[in-house]
């Protein structure tokens, strides 16, 4: 394994909680039933195919145009709720994962399907770790397509073959492997089938075989 390739909402910070509290406001409004399990379905899930899933539950037909502007209006709540976050929202353990990696060169980059992924970057102040980050503004396939991760793997100019993605989504790990990828499962990823290395915490990584650190 030569790089790694960062999922962001779920492994290095937990915006996931903020997703979920954006989408409750949205399917509250529209009287649709939404819990953290249907939530957890739309980890490294784009917005638009989120809002699909969410409005699978509900018997109304909406149009093309109110499906856009409730993903904006979401999408509003949640900038709102990201505004305050800084380095304190960052997954425990992820800074010194990061400056330990950073240290000692291993290409790093993050994998993320969010459209406000630059954002969420320069409110965490990681910026400066990363050799390339690709998102949702970057692609036209999300997770499970492995399009991100292959941009990513493109930018660091590495062989996916060489590279381990960090997930915590369902959809993530099967975009890893579907590029073929070596995967490391985290949060509700640590189950999932075919994951290489099923990780308690982001410090384990230090211990990835054949890893230089
Ligand atoms: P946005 P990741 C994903 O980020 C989130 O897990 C998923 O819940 C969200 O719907 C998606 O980004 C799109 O986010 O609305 O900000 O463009 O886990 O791939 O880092
Ligand atoms: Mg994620």
């Amino acid at each position: 394994m030569n790089a790694i390739i960062f999922d962001l909402d779920g492994v290095l910070c937990h915006t996931d909680e903020y997703h979920y509290m954006a989408w409750k406001a949205i399917a509250d409004e529209l009287h649709i039933p939404f819990n953290r399990e249907v939530n957890n379905q739309l980890r490294g899930v784009s917005r638009m195919e989120s809002l699909k899933l969410i409005l699978r539950n509900s018997p109304v037909c909406y149009s093309e145009q109110e499906k856009f502007l409730l993903a904006e209006k979401k999408n509003n709540i949640y900038r709102e709720l990201l505004q305050n976050i800084t380095s304190k929202d960052l997954a425990d353990g992820a800074w010194t994962v990061l400056e330990k990696l950073h240290a000692v060169h291993i290409p790093m980059a993050i994998g993320s399907s969010s459209k406000n992924t630059p954002l969420i970057v320069e409110k965490l102040g990681i910026g400066k770790f990363f050799d390339a980050i690709v998102d949702g503004n970057q692609i036209s396939h999300s997770k499970p397509d492995p399009e991100v991760f292959l941009l990513a793997a493109e930018k660091l100019h590495q062989k996916p073959s060489d590279c381990l993605v960090v997930e915590d989504a369902e959809a993530g790990v099967k975009a890893a492997l579907n590029g073929g990828f070596l995967v490391a499962g985290i949060g509700p990823a640590k189950d999932c089938p075919n994951v290489n290395y099923p990780l308690l915490s982001l410090s384990e990584l230090l211990a990835v075989e054949g890893h230089p650190a």
